[in-house]
Formats: structure tokens, sequence, C-alpha cells
């Protein structure tokens, strides 16, 4: 009956409930708005693998009803190029973590995007290194505490979507979980791409990020998200008028690019899509063909008129010649 109202739900492995997330973590909006997109998507769970890392986002996909790889910290986007390179049917949905996917893994991020290697990267920022208590990463904020940065983070933040962006990925977008709504479209959107696609979600982390930083509860974090967003187009515009924006948070959508991933590049893909395309380049040929063949017959035409208007041919034609005889005298 439940199912029957929130469909999401048959993707949940309910016999590995309780889950080891906090009462209030961000990470079960990040599930929720995946799985509804997929669901709105109508996506075909047996083309679907998760591979994740370390952390406590990295621990979703234990909990969902797919086929998955929780693999080793850093290395989710290894694991997955390998998996979509074997079977580019696939589509490799990738969870991580800022520590994750910045930190240990930034190499790894920083070339897929840059290849544009064709893998969804939902990536849950929540500042800091949730799983291991509370430790500094490389998109905390600058000022903001953790457990070693007790004084105030003084490394400036790692801005990892404008960094996707740069490095040439397909599609990038940022929200925060304090816009459900937004993460499911952008999910949607980036499900129907090829390529690097990275969707970062700020996620809240009350327990062991926002307890440190004077947002004890989940509904105080979501706040603070709410209050300090800024819709990238709304962001320029202020810019513009000269308003520092360097307190606010700006989300949106930072790429939506239509480039080949990296998977078409090396003339993997799937079978039916490469028919699919012969098809229409075919189509796309024919008409240039059929113009090339009336050309060449209008040339014709013009010659033989030519050639009859000639004093020697009405001459032939008015002793009665039929056209080949007339054909065989030009020849001589
Ligand atoms: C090679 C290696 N180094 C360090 C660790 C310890 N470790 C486990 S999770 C983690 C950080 C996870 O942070 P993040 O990816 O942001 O995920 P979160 O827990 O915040 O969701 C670290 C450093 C590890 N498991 N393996
Ligand atoms: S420590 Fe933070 S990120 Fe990890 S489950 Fe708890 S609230 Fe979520």
């Amino acid at each position: 009956m439940i199912e029957e109202e929130h469909p999401s739900l048959r993707f949940l492995r309910a016999e590995r409930m309780p889950h080891i997330l906090c009462e209030g973590c961000g990470n079960g909006i990040v599930v929720n708005a995946m799985l509804e997109a997929m669901v709105e998507l109508g996506v075909d769970m047996e083309k679907v693998v998760f591979v994740s890392g370390i952390g406590c986002s990295s621990r979703i996909p234990g909990y969902l009803r797919f086929d998955s790889l929780h693999t080793t910290h850093g290395r989710p986007i290894a694991f997955a190029t390998g998996i979509k390179l074997a079977n580019p049917e696939l589509e490799v949905i990738v969870i991580t973590g800022d520590g994750d996917m910045a930190s240990i893994g930034g190499n790894h991020f920083l070339h897929a995007a840059r290849r544009n290697m064709d893998l969804l990267v939902i990536c849950s920022n929540n500042y800091n290194y949730g799983m291991t208590g509370g430790q500094v990463s490389p998109t905390t904020p600058l000022g903001w505490r953790t457990t070693t940065s007790p004084y105030g983070n003084a490394e400036p933040p790692m801005d990892i979507a404008r960094v996707a962006s740069a490095a040439g990925a397909n599609y990038v977008a940022r929200w925060s979980t304090a816009s459900p709504l937004q993460i499911k479209q952008a999910i949607k959107k980036a499900l129907r791409k090829e390529g690097f696609r990275l969707v970062e979600v700020l996620t809240q982390c009350p327990t062991v990020f926002g307890r440190r930083n004077r947002l004890r509860t989940a509904v105080e974090m979501l706040r603070w998200y709410r209050e300090n967003t800024v819709a990238l187009h709304h962001a320029e515009e202020l810019e513009r008028q000269g308003v520092d924006l360097s307190a606010k948070v700006v989300v949106g959508e930072f790429a939506d690019r239509n480039k080949p991933g990296l998977v078409r590049r090396l003339g993997l893909v799937r079978e039916e899509e490469a028919e699919k395309e012969e098809e229409a380049a075919a189509e796309a040929v024919a008409p240039a063909e059929e113009d090339e063949r009336i050309r060449e017959a209008r040339r014709r035409i013009l010659e033989a008129i030519e050639k009859l208007s000639t004093p020697r041919v009405r001459r032939m034609i008015e002793l009665g010649m039929d056209v080949e005889k007339i054909e065989e005298e030009l020849l001589k």
C-alpha cells in the first residue's frame, strides 16, 4: 500500500534497516530526490550500477536495491570508469562525499571531468569528513570550525562545481537539501545526458559539523542553507551591482553541454545506438547524393541540347538520321 503511494520505496532494501545515518542527516534527502528522479524517468533497475567510496554518504548504495560496489576511499570514480568502459550499456552512478571525491579522490574527479567520462556523480557535500568525526575537508568554508580547525578554517575552499565545469564536464549543478525539488530535477536532467555529470548537493551534517558551528539541528542547518544560498542568475546580477557575495553559496546549473562523452569518443556506443546514428547519417547524406544526380542529369541534357543545336547536327536531323546514328557520327 505504502509502496503504491511512494513507488521509490521499492528501491530501498527494507531488510537493511535501521540505517547508520544520524537523525536529521542530509543524506536522506539526497536518497529521496534521487530515487524519485529514477521512478519518474522509469529507469530500468537492471541497467543501473551504483559505486561509492568511503564515508557516511558512501554508505547510501548499501540500502538500495541495485547492483552496487562499495570501494575504497577516494576511488569510486576509478572503479566506476572501469565498469562503464567494460559495459557501456550500464548507467553508472557514483555516490560520494566531499572528502571522498575532492580530497583523496581529487585526481580521479578532475580527470574524469576532463575526459567527460560517462558517469553521473552525486556528491553529498557536508563541508567535512562526517564519518571520521568531523575533520576539515577541501570544501569547508573559511572560518568554519571542525575538529581539525578548532579556531576556524584558514584554508580557502574548493568550489567543486566550478572545478568540474572548468575541467569540461557536460553537466554540473549544485543545490542544497533545502531545495529537494531542484535536486530531483537536476538528477533527472543529468540521467538523460551522456558524459561527466556532477550533481553536488550541500547536505546538513548536524552531528559533527553543525554543532561546532552553532547549527545544532537539521532544521537550523536547512534554514541556514535557505538563507545563505543565492541562485546563479541572481548572483551574477548582484555581482554586477557590486554586492559582496563571499559569505553566500551560489547554487544552480554551472554547465549544461552536449559534447560527446568518452564512451562515444572511444567508439563504444551501444550497437542499436550506432545503427540509429548510421541511419541518421545515411538520411543526412541521401539528399546530397540526390542533388548531385539531378545536377549531373541537367548537365547532360544541356550538353545534348547544345550538340543538337549545332548546324552539323541540325543537318543530320534533316537528313532523317536517328539518334544512335547521330551519336555515332559525333563520336567519330
Ligand atoms: C585510505 C583511507 N584514508 C582515510 C580513511 C578514513 N576515512 C574514512 S571516511 C573518511 C572521510 C569521509 O568524508 P566524506 O567523503 O566527506 O564523507 P562523509 O562521511 O562526510 O559523508 C576518511 C578520511 C579511509 N577509510 N581510507
Ligand atoms: S555524521 Fe554527519 S554525515 Fe555522517 S550520518 Fe551523521 S549527520 Fe550524516
